[in-house]
Parts: C-alpha cells; structure tokens; sequence
C-alpha cells in the first residue's frame, strides 16, 4: 500500500450551508468530487497527524463508499487511528459523543439530514471540531476557499475495503481504523443524564409511545435505548431499520412528512406519545395524545422543567435559541435569572456558548433541540427528556403544555416553508423585502418597530456573521422573520416565522394558525407572493 497524489482541479460551488456541503447523489458521484472535498478540509486543519479522526453517517445511499473513501484519505493524509461506527452509521448527536468521548482530533459525518435518500436523493458532508460541534464559519470559510485551489488529493493506491460490518481493528496503510458499536457510548451518556428508573417505571405502568425512526439512523439507537434499556414494548418503535432511501419517504419529522405519526396521535387510537427523529438522528417532534408540541415550546418546556432531570439540576446557566426561533424560551430565563442568547440559524452558532459555559440547553424552531452534554441537536435526548418530565410531573403532554402556558404565557408561533421557489426570484423577493422602507410604517394595523438584517457578534470570540435574516418587529412585540434555507439543493426555499404573545389563558386554545392569521395575511401582501411565485400557498406548515 502506497500514498498517492492523484492531480485534480476544483469545482466550482463547494461551499458549506447551513449544516455542511449538500448536493443531489449525481453530484457527489462524479469523479474526484467527495476527494477534493475531503482534501480541502485536510488543508484547512493543523496538527492531525498520528490523531483520531471519527467517520460516520446517517445510512443513506453512497454512505459506504464514501466511508471506504474517507478511511483512504484520512491514512494517507496521516491520521493515527479512524473511530468508525459500524455498517459506516453514526447519528449526527452519537458522532458529536464519541469524538468527545474519545477525545478525537474531530470528525466527518456524511448526511444531508432531513432531505430524501437514495440515487436520486441528496448526499452531504461536514467537518465536525474537537469539541463535538460543527465547525464554526472560519473553517467553513477556509475549507471552501481550499476547495477553490486545489491541484491534488492523497489517497493510498492498492488499499482493501475496509470490513465495516464487524466491529474490531484492523490496519490501514499504517492507519489503525476501529469499527465501533455506533450505540454504546451514545447509550451510556444518557444513561448519565436521565432518571432511567422513572421512565422504566413509566413503562412498566403501562404508558404508550409510538417513536417513528423513519426508516433512518435512528431505528437503531431508539431500539436499545427504549426498547432495550427503558423496556418500552417491542413494536413502541416503528419504521426501525435504517434504509438507504428511507423507504422512499422524506425523513424530516414534522406534520407534513411524518403524517403517518401526526395522524396515529390524533386519532381515537393515540398512545400518551408519540415522537418521530430525522434522517441523521438529530431533530425530534414531539406529540402527546391529540396534540402537537410546536418546537420553540418544546424547548421552552424542557427549560422550564430541567431542574426535574438529574443532569441539569442545580447547573441551568443559561439557554440558547435561534433567531427564528420563538421567544417563549427567553420568558423561563428572565424569570430563573438565567442568561438568554439569540445566534444565527444553525448549530454551529451555539458551540462557543455551550463550550464556555453561557448556555446549557439550546434550541432551534426547526426541531432541534439539545444541551451541552454533546455539541449537535439531538433528538432521542429531546425523547428522554420529555418521557423524564413526563414521569416526574406525573402528567400528560397536554396538561404539562396548558401548565407552561398558563405560567409563562403562550407565544403562539408557526413556520411556513415554501419549497421549491425560483432560486433568482426568491433572491429578489429578499433583495425587496431588505430595501423596504418599512420602520415606522403601519402593517395590518400593527407599526414596525425594528426592520433588519440579523447580524451576529459572537460574544465569545467575537466572530462576526452578518446577512442571517430579515426580522420585522412591530410594537405590540409580534414579529415576522424571513429567510432562505441553506441546507436545499433544489431551488429556493423561503422560510416565515410568525408569532405573537397572548398573556390571557383564556385565549390559549386557539390554533396557532388561526392566532396568527393577521400576520401571515402581512407577510404574504408585503412580499407579493403571490404575483412572484402563482401561489402563496406553503409547502409546509409547522
Ligand atoms: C435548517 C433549519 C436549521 C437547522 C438546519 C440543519 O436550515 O432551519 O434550524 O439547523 O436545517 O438541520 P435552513 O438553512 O434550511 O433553514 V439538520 O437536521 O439538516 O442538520
Ligand atoms: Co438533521
């Protein structure tokens, strides 16, 4: 076995999103295109040589080849050891653990997260630091910059595959690389964090839950850690086993793409829960009976109650949340005295916070949420965390909801996707949308107050991220946001973010959609939307 230097030359458009490099299968197919990748995130690092680098992925098709490319690459570029989960699986949460766990150099986790699998599918890639999280945008900006230079790739030349299937170590041109059991020391972390006990008491009494691993990562981390160590019934987990295609579905949990679950929990046949995970294992929806918990509330929620969960009593700092994401989090900290932070979209943004100790749980509205006990959302600790609650507080999803609204007040909240827009007029719409004169001016009878473009200052180290958003506030405190995702590959996706304060319990009961339709009838005529795209209906409501 021998080191290559295989000549290449850069393609155009390899920047990291939102969450990583996404792009169609077709794409990361084409000769040298994962290699010069790979390379220009080797060229942007220092000091790995002879150290642990950990490789793993959601499953999805193209995932093993890519595992069997990366392990080439990493022994030739010089790392000491590989950690790679076996059949190349890691959740994007379990990847975080065992880099930290391990004390790795950091790691690449190969996942286009919620978006569909298989050949005609997406496929993605992103660099993960030491500290578990992804790497925040100065590496980001270094790898693309690298991806725009480069002449060459190492590889090594007459190298086997890799035998991913079995767990155990073998040599790899002088590079040991570990298959690992990608469960373990996942498993083990929560068994850290939550009253195990509780929750097995949970279930031997009798509570119900329906988990929907949709046909990803997940299937296997819920099996043992719910059906295995929690004793949850066998059948509490369905669409268990991780496919290549996700059985052809959309492996993003929301109302939408997780109808199957949406329905069961509104239906007369609904167990007391019901959660559904991503295609990489680190969003989660919860649903108790007959209700949907909106992802911004969640967090709230797990704010508010993380004294009752053994790994948070007595060390609440503080919390983070997105932009977008409703404030409802921002009431539980002004009244714990907790500090509050608002990043960017993404969550690379909360590392820094997590790391120095200024946040201890995080959330974003598209459900994600996490804490500092790994450096990625994570949606089975969202799972325990709820089923923890729920145990503790004796109650239904439904009464802990009205409970928290009832004490803190309801921000009611909705997110309204529009898929698949015209990548130049979606541009436009922002472009217009920025330039508007709007502050002062009176919209659906309410006066803005702040019109925007969110900028960041990280308040740890100072790094600066502008662009992030456009935000319109008015001075009854509802608020509209606007942006674009960062993680499609197809067109433009435009994103609304709705929501509105209501102090008064006795107004709680109304659908968030109905509560919120002033401001949705707002957004909607200030951007023309229907003008620029035919239609003004969205894709997906959240
Ligand atoms: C979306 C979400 C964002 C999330 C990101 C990655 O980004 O809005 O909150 O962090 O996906 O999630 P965007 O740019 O499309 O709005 V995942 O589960 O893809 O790693
Ligand atoms: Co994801």
């Amino acid at each position: 076995v021998t080191v290559l230097e295989v000549p290449t030359t850069p393609f155009a458009g390899q920047k990291p999103g939102t969450s990583g490099l996404r792009k169609k299968v077709g794409v990361f197919r084409q000769p040298h295109y994962l290699e010069n990748f790979v390379q220009a995130v080797f060229d942007s690092l220092d000091g790995f040589q002879g150290q642990t680098l950990v490789v793993g992925g959601d499953g999805r098709f193209h995932n093993r080849e890519a595992v069997q490319t990366i392990l080439k690459m990493a022994a030739a570029n010089g790392f000491g050891r590989v950690l790679v989960g076996r059949d190349g699986l890691l959740s994007t949460p379990a990847a975080s653990c065992v880099i930290r766990a391990h004390k790795a150099f950091g790691g690449i986790i190969l996942s286009a997260s919620h978006n569909p699998g298989g050949p005609e599918g997406d496929f993605g890639i992103k660099y993960n630091i030491g500290a578990g999280g992804p790497a925040p945008e100065k590496i980001t900006d270094a790898i693309f910059a690298a991806t725009a230079s480069l002449s060459r790739y190492r590889t090594l030349e007459n190298a086997p595959e890799v035998d991913l299937g079995r767990i155990g170590e073998t040599d790899l041109g002088g590079m040991r690389v570990v298959v690992i059991d990608p469960v373990a020391d996942y498993a083990a972390l929560m068994e850290t964090l939550f009253d195990m006990e509780a929750i097995r008491r949970l279930f031997r009494d009798g509570f119900t839950m329906c988990f929907d691993a949709m046909h990803a990562v997940t299937g296997p981390y819920a099996h043992a850690i719910l059906e295995g160590r929690l004793g949850a019934p066998a059948g509490t987990v369905i669409n268990g086993t991780p496919l290549e295609d996700f059985g052809g579905g959309h492996p993003d949990p929301n109302l939408t793409y997780a109808k199957d679950l949406a329905d069961l929990m509104m239906g007369d046949r609904a167990p007391d829960f019901g959660a559904a995970s991503d295609g990489d294992g680190d969003r989660n929806m919860i649903l108790g009976r007959g209700v949907f918990v909106n992802p911004s509330d969640s967090l709230a929620v797990l704010a508010a109650n993380a004294e009752l969960i053994p790994g948070y009593r007595g060390r609440m700092t503080g919390v983070a949340r997105s932009m977008p994401t409703s404030r409802a989090v921002d009431r539980v900290a002004a009244k714990r005295g907790w500090e509050c932070h608002e990043t960017p979209t993404g969550w690379k943004f909360f590392g820094t916070l997590l790391d120095a100790g200024r946040a201890t749980l995080c959330g974003e509205e598209s459900f994600g949420t996490g804490s500092d006990h790994v450096r990625e959302k994570d949606g089975l600790w969202a799972v325990l965390a709820w089923l923890n609650i729920i145990a503790a507080r004796a109650q239904t999803v439904r009464q802990i909801l009205a409970d928290h609204w009832g004490n803190y007040g309801r921000t009611f909240y909705s997110r309204h996707d529009h898929e698949g827009l015209d990548a130049a007029k979606a541009e436009a719409l922002m472009a217009d949308l920025r330039a508007a004169p709007l502050l002062g001016q009176t919209l659906g009878g309410r006066k803005v107050a702040l019109h925007d473009d969110f900028a960041y200052t990280d308040p740890i180290d100072g790094s600066t991220s502008q662009g992030q958003g456009i935000r319109i506030e008015f001075e009854d405190g509802a608020r509209i946001v606007v942006r674009l995702s960062g993680t499609g590959t197809e067109g433009a996706t435009l994103r609304l973010y709705l929501e509105r304060f209501e102090p008064d319990p006795a107004a709680h009961d109304q659908d968030a959609q109905v509560a919120l339709a002033d401001l949705i009838a707002t957004i909607r005529d200030l951007t023309r939307l229907k003008d620029r795209f035919g239609s003004e209906d969205p894709t997906v409501i959240t």
